[in-house]
């Protein structure tokens, strides 16, 4: 059953413009939005310029849509005015647009393994493991995956709620042999997560099949997704390309890598 009208926020970006890509088989038409720079649109798709911290704007932009997959925002560790303008009102404009939109859109969150990236990387975790935000980006991802946990309980509106590893062409250091996922498994979670009748929502980690994983997806079986690629293949490449991290390297400790070791950003 396709969509009439699906969203993708923070199209300009680098899950965004994957998702611009390949998710046009999905909906009638794709609206996408960013703040600046998607070029020109193609006959399926509406281009909405627009800060996510623009409450009227967003609300203008939600209006009508079936789904929505809401990759905008900050997407690392930044000063807090800019993680609050993007990841905390955007996400707070976002859902309220939903609640009042005509057409309550399932919703997909792209949350991060940020969320958790202070557990080791000797623990291993699943739905129900307690968040351990990494920075302030990682608590605004917390901060999102609650308010779309209010917005289910409350209001019935479904997300699920994507703690990403580390989305890219190909995992590029050790850390990344654990919390890589490829663009295939990605764009097929999101078709399985639209395509299920009832979603609820799920907390799930945006991973591939990797052999080194410290993440347990079974309370998402429900979803019928099985990722397919493994970074197991590209073990030789960065070994040949790099030394293993210290033992004793954030990188090497910590799920959430270098962002554990990073400071408050300030003015
Ligand atoms: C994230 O949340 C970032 O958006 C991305 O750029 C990567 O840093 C990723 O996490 C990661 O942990 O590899």
């Amino acid at each position: 059953t396709k969509m009439n009208r699906l969203l993708i926020t923070g199209a300009n970006g680098g899950l965004g413009s994957v998702c611009r890509d390949r998710l046009g088989h999905l909906a009638t038409t794709l609206r996408l939005n960013a703040r600046k720079g998607l070029g020109d649109a193609r006959p399926n798709e509406e281009i909405v310029y627009c800060d996510l911290g623009d409450k009227a704007a967003v609300e203008a932009m939600v209006e009508g849509c079936d789904g929505i997959v809401h990759m905008g925002g900050q997407s690392v560790e930044a000063k807090w005015d800019t993680i609050r303008n993007a990841n905390i009102d955007g996400m707070f404009n976002l859902y309220e647009a939903a609640r009042k939109s005509s057409t309550q859109p399932r919703i997909i969150f792209a949350s991060s393994n940020h969320a958790i990236g202070f557990h080791k990387q000797s623990d291993r975790l699943d739905a129900r493991s307690v968040t351990r935000p990494d920075g302030l980006y990682g608590v605004s991802k917390v901060f999102g995956e609650a308010l779309a946990s209010m917005y289910h309980d409350k209001f019935g509106i479904e997300t699920a709620s994507i703690r990403i590893g580390s989305c890219f062409p190909e995992p590029v250091n050790h850390r990344m042999l654990s919390t890589w996922m490829s663009y295939d498994d990605m764009v097929q979670l999101i078709e399985r997560i639209f395509a299920v009748p009832r979603l609820g929502c799920p907390i799930i980690y945006g991973a591939s099949a990797n052999a080194a994983s410290w993440w347990d997806n079974r309370e998402v079986a429900y979803l019928g997704w099985q990722p397919k690629d493994s970074s197991e293949v590209f073990r030789a490449k960065i070994d040949a390309e790099m030394d293993p991290p210290p033992a004793d390297d954030p990188t090497a400790v910590y799920q959430g890598g270098a962002f554990c070791a990073d400071g408050i950003h300030e003015d």
